[in-house]
């Protein structure tokens, strides 16, 4: 097999990429490994920022969206037993919009489907040759058979446990980690959600966080011990725990609960994002806690400049955007990873830590609700920075 661009995964980054590509006359080939339906069914980020919107109304996949989508013009931070508003759009002249983003994805795949664009799902790409070449190739099977495709350009948007980083030649590579002591349990509940915004809740017993996805449909996480299981959290133990964090006890509506799991909470970014002609986008690349909302946001943004920078490529025969490509993305990676470590550290519940540390968190949260400045600048890091000019 042969095409010009290869990429490896179907999540956002992948479809997104891939949807930009055919738009500009690119051929690619996208490669799953995992099963149409596993893919479609996994319940992950939920908010999109003005320029995720913008990016997937250019790539002609935002028909569900613009009907769907819940617009909100700002977020609640709970703390000290109230309910603060950030009023984003007041002051940033921007909003966000709540639509999960397994619904991004069918809508990618749809997309995807209605072009005859090659998307191979349960395609696990095995191993990457030439990269330093000019005709790099993806070893995959597919089938029970083992294929070769080759390419002018590879893009490794392959997730946090992929292949394509770990192609990175050790020496080029550098990795800056930091991993929370604590994680996230996520539900999806067929319940109204009691909250009308997306309300961010720092509590003595942890963090809470109530989302939505529809308004029959709420999502909502709870901060708990890195080593705890699904299994250590009943229904109404969850229930119960989201009553005392988010509502002081008045309680949500419940419901049934349609999905649960638990997400370990890290800060990863991977430096460079290039290596000859294989490049890296989304969780590849970079893991924020989402904190922020910032994953699949980010994820958007480096294939914003990676499309780009491919078609000057074909288009024009210019390079130069494929030569910024790793300083331009991770100029926003590491402002980004910022402002998800920053809301992380004011928002939770650090075990073991000081009394000072806890006053000064909540020094923090009551400066940003109290400060015009302090909360325009969690503000327009939430609607998301401006992408930048040469992007
Ligand atoms: P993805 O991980 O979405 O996609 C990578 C794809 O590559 C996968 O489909 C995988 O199967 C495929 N793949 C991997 N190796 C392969 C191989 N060798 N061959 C072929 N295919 C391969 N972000 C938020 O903003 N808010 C949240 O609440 C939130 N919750 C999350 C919960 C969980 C459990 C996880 C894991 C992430 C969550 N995120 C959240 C972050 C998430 O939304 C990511 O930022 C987003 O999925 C990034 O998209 P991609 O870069 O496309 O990576
Ligand atoms: C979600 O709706 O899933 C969501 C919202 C805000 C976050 C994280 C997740 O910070």
């Amino acid at each position: 097999m042969r095409t010009q661009v290869g990429i490896i995964g179907a999540g956002p980054a992948g479809l997104l990429l891939g949807q930009l590509l055919t738009q500009a006359g690119i051929a690619n080939v996208v490669l799953e490994g995992r099963s149409h339906a596993y893919v479609e069914g996994r319940v992950r980020a939920g908010v999109l920022e003005q320029g995720t919107v913008d990016a997937l109304a250019e790539a002609g996949v935002d028909a569900r969206l613009r009907a769907e989508g819940l617009q909100h013009d700002g977020i609640i931070l709970r703390f000290d037993d109230h309910d603060h508003k950030i009023d984003v759009a007041a002051l940033t002249g921007k909003s966000i919009v709540v639509y999960g983003q397994q619904e991004v994805v069918r809508d990618l795949i749809a997309a995807r489907q209605a072009d005859a664009a090659p998307l191979l799902f349960e395609a696990t790409a095995t191993a990457l040759e030439g990269i330093e070449g000019a005709s790099p190739v993806i070893r995959f099977t597919h089938a029970g058979e083992a294929h070769a495709l080759s390419c002018d350009w590879i893009a490794g948007c392959d997730g946090f446990h992929g292949l394509a980083r770990a192609s990175m030649p050790a020496d080029v590579l550098r990795v800056f980690e930091r991993v929370y002591p604590f994680s996230w349990l996520g539900i999806l509940a067929r319940a109204p959600s009691k909250l009308d915004l997306v309300s961010y809740a720092h509590h003595p017993n942890g963090f809470a966080l109530s989302s939505m996805r529809s308004p029959e449909v709420a999502r909502l996480y709870l901060q708990c011990a890195p080593d705890e299981a699904v299994a250590d959290w009943p229904d109404d133990r969850i229930w119960d725990e989201l009553d005392a964090r988010l509502t002081g006890g008045a309680g949500l509506h419940r419901g049934p609960v349609l999905q649960k799991g638990i997400t370990p909470m890290r800060s990863f970014v991977a430096e460079p994002m290039r290596h000859g002609r294989l490049f890296l986008a989304g969780d590849a690349a970079h893991i924020v806690p989402p904190t922020g909302a910032k994953g699949m946001n980010l994820a958007v943004a480096d294939v914003r400049v990676l499309a780009r920078a491919l078609a000057a490529h074909y288009a024009e025969g210019t390079d130069a955007l494929l030569d910024g490509y790793s300083t331009s993305c991770l100029d926003r990676v590491w402002k980004v990873t910022r402002f998800s470590w920053w809301m992380t550290s004011m928002l939770h519940n650090f075990p073991g830590a000081e009394p000072f540390d806890r006053r000064l968190q909540l020094a923090q949260l009551r400066y940003t609700v109290e400060s015009r400045a302090a909360a325009e600048s969690l503000a327009e890091n939430y609607v998301g920075l401006p992408f930048a000019a040469s992007a």
